[in-house]
């Protein structure tokens, strides 16, 4: 019997789409799943042609988060089991070079919120629905929701989604910053790819720069935030993307930001 790969995965112009493929489940998260999707991160990462990565899910889900159905036979515990799968997940998500889309085409519950918080860029589809959902199991939300929420709603809000575990539709999404876009069902995945050729683009080495600078000012004083822009700076600067950026406007064209310097 021929295997269903539970990851697929497309190159189209620089984008490449992971696509989560257990749509029976809602593409619940088992091992196997988390695994492959960190490994494909990874690989994306170390190809020069891919310049955006898009996760999205296969079906009417995105990710209903952990598989409930292999919880009871596991031969880990929950604290275990988070820092072999789900964490390096997460810290590969924040800390990849290329900006990584969620592109999310319908629920995203438990860790499957968390993952759909954790993009660079979150773009949803209509029916799109995020849910802190790992109250209604009495679990404590895991695999980022606790840094991620609060950060774009406020401590209040946050401890109100997790506690009631209500459902942030799309429209409401878009009103908290939960996402970026929000488009029609019909043509979602044209839309978000349109939208990850713009990205790809962009200048790849100036993004990457962005986001280390980002994500460390998320944590550090101004002080260091300035010190850290000076320094990061430098390398945007000495990079040839800068070049062809300062020659393109003088030139009075747009900058090819795709040629190798
Ligand atoms: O290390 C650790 O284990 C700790 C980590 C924890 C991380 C977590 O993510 S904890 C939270 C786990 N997730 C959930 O509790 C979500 C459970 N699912 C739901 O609450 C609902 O399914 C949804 C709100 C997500 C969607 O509802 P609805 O009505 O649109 O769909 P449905 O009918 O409930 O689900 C469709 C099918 O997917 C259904 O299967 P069936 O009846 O057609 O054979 C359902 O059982 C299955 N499914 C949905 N979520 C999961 C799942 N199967 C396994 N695991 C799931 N999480």
């Amino acid at each position: 019997m021929t295997q269903v790969p539970v990851l697929l995965v497309e190159t189209v112009n620089g984008v490449r789409t992971l696509t989560l493929n257990r749509p029976d489940r809602l593409n619940a998260a088992n091992d196997d799943l988390l695994y492959a999707l960190t490994v494909a991160l990874r690989a994306a990462n170390a190809e020069d042609a891919v310049r955006v990565v898009v996760v999205t899910g296969s079906g009417r889900g995105f990710c209903a988060g952990q598989d409930l159905g292999g919880v009871s036979g596991r031969n880990m515990g929950f604290t275990e089991h988070l820092q072999a799968t789900y964490n390096p997940l997460i810290r590969t998500i924040r800390t990849l070079d290329r900006p990584v889309i969620m592109a999310v085409n319908g629920v995203a519950a438990g860790a499957g919120a968390s993952l759909a918080l954790s993009g660079d860029i979150r773009l949803w589809a209509q029916s799109a629905r995020l849910i802190e959902v790992f109250s209604n199991i009495a679990l404590v939300p895991d695999s980022g929701s606790t840094w991620f929420l609060p950060r774009l709603v406020g401590y209040n809000r946050a401890f109100e989604l997790m506690a009631l575990a209500d459902t942030v539709t799309a429209a409401e999404g878009q009103r908290l910053g939960l996402c970026e876009q929000v488009y029609p069902d019909e043509t979602f995945a044209a839309d978000v790819q349109a939208y990850a050729e713009r990205l790809a683009a962009r200048p790849a080495n100036a993004l990457k720069l962005t986001k280390q600078a980002l994500s460390a000012a998320l944590t550090s004083s101004l002080d260091d935030a300035l010190d850290q822009e000076a320094a990061l700076q430098q390398l945007a600067g000495d990079h040839w993307e800068h070049a062809e950026g300062v020659t393109a406007f003088k030139e009075k064209r747009a900058p090819d930001f795709r040629k190798q310097g």
